[in-house]
């Protein structure tokens, strides 16, 4: 079986104003999609954050993968090597989500390759990785502050005929009241049963107060989380990760560094999660070294693919790390991948973060992939279980092309609420 084609698809779907440590999320999300095509008419199918620098950079290993064989990644990933090594930690700069691109060209290559092994095969790509140790995999509900409005073509103003989580997904979110709504919502119609919050919006206090108040509301039987993305000195995480011993499960990038978690991890019981103190594999000795963290969140965006995730579980194992997954905005493509990567992973400790509620696009075939009780079903396969309803994938690239964006910028997008707002990589 050789590859014989390799499509790159950018696309734009509607993301609502959801605000973050880096400012404001644009009225689009940007990915995009690459599907291989092999000499035996089978298609593999990937998704990675979209920008024109990642579709630079997976169009200058066309070549490459044009004529590689998918069932050996070895040998494709050697010569991708040579092409284009994957960028260390370094690169991933400071802002909440990563700022590399070549490491996503490995998870794009990695991912359809799966597909297309598990395609022929007849087996799903979870079977690839090691086996299906659960056929659930539950996902976290995923709270944002957010400003009035549902993003893309719907726009920015209140649909009155929205009902439930639509309704909830348009409304404003700026206070405990409005976050604590919010969760209601989402929780109702997704069945979550665990809850994480996007901090670094406002002062500790306030986002602090909403964490209380969803204790409050749902009790402790839902694991709560707060992830304030790194923006809290070491000594404001002690003090407000003090105030919230016992309530959460987790506290996320309360801070920068490692040497940084691991000063406010000793002077917690809290356990200390990340996605951005430990990002790559070169992280790791320093990980284990300082004790910077208890659970690592992969996500197979970054850390080079499902392969490369399933040895990231391995390493946490052998470490006593805990595990779980990371998200940005995506479609379902990358939905299929994640829980087949939960579905596989033996040790998958905590219930993963996932956007979708806030998209109501999508690209497969099918629509929509539902939540039962907060979880996902693993996809019947073969392959990633998913196919490209090629209608629905015009219209996202129409819609990239008209939205007219080449990266993700939430500080520009933040600057036309507040004139003058500036990232800072350290507020409070
Ligand atoms: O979508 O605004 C966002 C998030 O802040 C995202 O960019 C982060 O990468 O979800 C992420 C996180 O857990 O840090
Ligand atoms: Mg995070």
């Amino acid at each position: 079986m050789r590859i014989t084609e390799m499509h790159i698809t950018p696309i734009a779907l509607g993301d609502p104003p959801l605000l973050n440590a880096a400012g404001l999320h644009a009225p689009y999300c940007l990915r995009t999609v690459v599907e291989l095509r092999t000499s035996d008419g089978l298609s593999g199918l990937a998704e990675v954050p979209g920008s024109v620098a990642v579709d630079q950079a997976l169009a200058a290993v066309r070549e490459v993968v044009i004529g590689a064989d998918p069932r050996n990644w070895h040998a494709l990933r050697a010569r991708l090597a040579e092409r284009c090594a994957p960028e260390t930690s370094v690169a991933r700069g400071d802002k909440p989500w990563d700022g590399r691109t070549r490491v996503q060209v490995y998870s794009a290559l990695d991912v359809a390759c799966l597909d297309l092994q598990g395609k022929a095969y007849g087996v799903r790509v979870a079977d690839l990785l090691g086996g299906v140790v659960r056929e659930r995999v539950p996902y976290s509900a995923y709270l944002f502050y957010k400003y009035e409005g549902a993003g893309g073509e719907l726009g920015f103003g209140t649909d009155p005929r929205a009902t439930g989580w639509a309704a909830a997904r348009q409304r404003a979110a700026l206070d405990p009241d409005g976050i604590v709504a919010q969760a209601e919502a989402m929780v109702a119609e997704f069945g979550f049963q665990s809850i994480k919050l996007k901090g670094g919006c406002f002062e500790p206090a306030q986002e602090v107060a909403a964490i209380h108040a969803l204790r409050r509301r749902f009790g402790p039987g839902v694991p709560l989380r707060l992830d304030p993305n790194a923006l809290w000195t070491v000594e404001t995480s002690i003090r407000w990760g003090r105030d919230m011993e016992g309530v959460l499960e987790y506290l996320e990038d309360p801070c920068r560094t490692q040497a940084g978690m691991a000063e406010v991890r000793r002077m917690l019981k809290t356990p200390l999660a990340t996605n951005m103190c430990t990002t790559s594999f070169d992280d790791l000795p320093g990980s284990v070294r300082l004790g910077s963290e208890d659970i690592i969140l992969t996500d197979h965006h970054f850390w080079g693919g499902l392969r490369a995730s399933m040895e990231l579980a391995a390493h946490c194992r052998t470490f006593a790390r805990g595990v779980s997954m990371h998200s940005n905005n995506h479609a379902g493509i990358s939905l299929a991948a994640m829980t087949h990567l939960g579905a596989a992973m033996p040790n998958l400790s905590y219930a993963l973060d996932t956007h979708y509620p806030w998209q109501w696009e999508e690209i497969i075939v099918g629509g929509r992939i539902r939540f039962e009780e907060g979880a996902v079903v693993l996809p019947a396969g073969p392959g990633l279980g998913v196919e490209l309803d090629r209608s629905a994938l015009a219209r996202a690239h129409a819609a990239y092309l008209r939205a007219g964006l080449t990266e993700r910028n939430d500080e520009i997008e933040m600057q036309k609420k507040v004139p003058g707002w500036k990232f800072a990589a350290t507020r409070w």
